[in-house]
Order: C-alpha cells, then structure tokens, then sequence
C-alpha cells in the first residue's frame, strides 16, 4: 500500500479505497500538503483496477474542521491573507476533480464537517454520516463565504432559501436534519458507524464499474443542460451501456431468474 503521508492515509481492502484525513489533534483541519494529498491518492485509486468506489472519512472525532485557520496562508501585496490563491491553488483542484471523478466517492461523515470540509463532503457522489456528526456552513463566524463549491452545491441541494439561511447564519445541521435536507443519503448510528460505512461501500464493490461511471456522467453534465441536450446525451450513454457485458450478462441474468453477476469481463 502507498505510504502516502501521516495526515492522509490510504488503504485498499476487498474493493474499497478508504482516504483517511489523520489530523486528529486538529480535528482534521486542512492545510495545502494534505490537499494535495487527496488528489494524489485519487489518482491511484482512480488507476487501480481493484478500487471500485473511494471512501473519504476522518480519523478520531471529527470528519474535518476545514481550513487549517493557524496555517500559514499567502499574502497578497499589502500584507494582507489571499485566500483567493490559496482556494485556486488548493482547494478548486480538488473540487473539480472530485466533480470529475470516474469512480463512485462515499464521504463518510464520522464527526463534524465543517466550513471547507463539509463542501469537500458534498463534492463527494453520496454522503453517509454518523448519527452525531454535523454539517456547518462556519465560514460567515469568521467573517467569510461559503466557498470551496458551496455557493453552486448547496442552493441546487437546497433552493436558494434554504442555502442562503445557512450561509448566513453558519448554524449547524445536524445529521438526521442533512438527511432530511437531502445532503445526507443515510445515517448510521455512531456504535457501528465504519463498519456500517464498509458495507454501504462494498455494496457498490461488485455492481456494474461501467453503469456507475455513465450515471455519473449524465448526472455531472444536467446542471448545464437543457432537456432536450439531456436526452441525446441519455441516449449516447444508454447506448455505450447497453454495449458492456455488464448488461448483457444482466439480460441472460434476468431470463435465467438469477441474480447477475457483473464484471465478468472487464468493460472499457
Ligand atoms: C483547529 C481547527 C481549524 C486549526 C479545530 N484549524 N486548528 C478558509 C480559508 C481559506 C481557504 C479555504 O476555505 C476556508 C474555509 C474554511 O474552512 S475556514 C475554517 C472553518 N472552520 C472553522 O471555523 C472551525 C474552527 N473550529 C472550531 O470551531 C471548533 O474547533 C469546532 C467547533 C470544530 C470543534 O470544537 P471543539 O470540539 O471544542 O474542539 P476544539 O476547538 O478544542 O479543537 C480541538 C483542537 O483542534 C484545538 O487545538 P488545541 O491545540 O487548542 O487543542 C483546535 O484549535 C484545533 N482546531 N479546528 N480549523
């Protein structure tokens, strides 16, 4: 396994790739090496015909707290913080990846996730959390905005209402209201919260790598489409679907009255 750092792990297991933020003593807040980080392992896992879906979790009692607020952060010409450098340089790259990303992502929320974290969160394909854990918008107690994806992310989750609300009052959302909101998919009780993550995970493991990485597409590209764009673009990637073996398999599964099994040949 890669020995990618002390503040990011990663380890591979029966198909799950777990990115670990290990930072306990901070809470996991982020500095510009464990960014980056991220983005190097998801290459790898993105590269590992064994990793089937990528799970991002937080060591200790805490998802993340967000932005390192002791790192050093660049200044701009008059002194002052430019945290416009350090978002372009450190946190966009990963959003956009993340938003990119071919293979299934699971955040898996085992504590708090706030400020940058939680849109990090959010930027992840589903999110799971642990009956404690909260979501919280921090950034206006500390004089700033909702970035890091949130001002696009939470009013198309939302609705522009409920996402201002947030934003302005930076309240926490707790996970079963997230659930409630539609941020969260499910909560799972803190006792067995990683091995409830693993198997929410390991049922992704041996389901269609081909379908998930087209559902994903058309998902990816409606915010920008109208319905009819969006219909030739579900036509083009049911018809690449309806080309793997994984579908075939499924129909001789299905008049066979068994369940398929996918990933018998490996599909493009
Ligand atoms: C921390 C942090 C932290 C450093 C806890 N940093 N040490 C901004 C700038 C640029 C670009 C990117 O985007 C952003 C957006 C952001 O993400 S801004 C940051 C948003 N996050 C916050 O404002 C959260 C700050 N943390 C807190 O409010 C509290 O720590 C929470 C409410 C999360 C937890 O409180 P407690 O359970 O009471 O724990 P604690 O405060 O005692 O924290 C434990 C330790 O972790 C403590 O260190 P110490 O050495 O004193 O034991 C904290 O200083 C440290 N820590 N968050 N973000």
């Amino acid at each position: 396994m890669p020995d990618v750092s002390d503040t990011i792990t990663y380890s591979v297991e029966a198909g799950i790739g777990t990115v670990t933020i290990n930072r306990p003593e901070k809470l996991n807040a982020f500095n510009s090496g464990m960014l980056l980080c991220i983005r190097q392992v998801l290459d790898l896992a993105e590269q590992d015909d064994a990793v089937r879906v990528v799970v991002l979790i937080g060591a200790g009692r805490s998802f993340s707290s967000g932005q390192d607020l002791t790192a050093v952060l660049p200044n701009d010409d008059s002194g002052r913080p430019n945290l416009a450098r350090t978002l372009e340089q450190d946190y966009s790259p990963l959003i956009l990846r993340l938003s990119h990303y071919p293979k299934i992502t699971l955040a898996a929320l085992n504590g708090p996730a706030v400020g940058a974290a939680a849109n990090i969160a959010l930027a992840c394909d589903i999110v799971v959390a642990a009956r404690s854990s909260y979501l919280q918008q921090a950034f206006v107690r500390i004089a700033l905005v909702p970035d890091v994806g949130g001002t696009w992310l939470l009013p198309r989750i939302l609705g522009p209402k409920l996402a201002l609300a947030l934003a302005l009052t930076g309240d926490r959302v707790m996970a079963e209201e997230a659930k409630a909101m539609g941020l969260v998919y499910r909560v799972f009780d803190d006792a067995d919260f990683s091995t409830s993550v693993r198997n929410f995970a390991a049922s992704f493991v041996a389901g269609p790598a081909m379908a998930y990485r087209l559902i994903k597409q058309a998902f990816g590209r409606s915010p920008e489409n109208d319905l009819e764009t969006q219909l030739m673009l579900e036509a083009e990637l049911q018809g690449e679907a309806g080309r793997t073996d994984d579908f075939l398999e499924a129909i001789k599964a299905f008049a066979e009255k068994r369940p398929p099994v996918f990933g018998l040949r490996r599909n493009k």
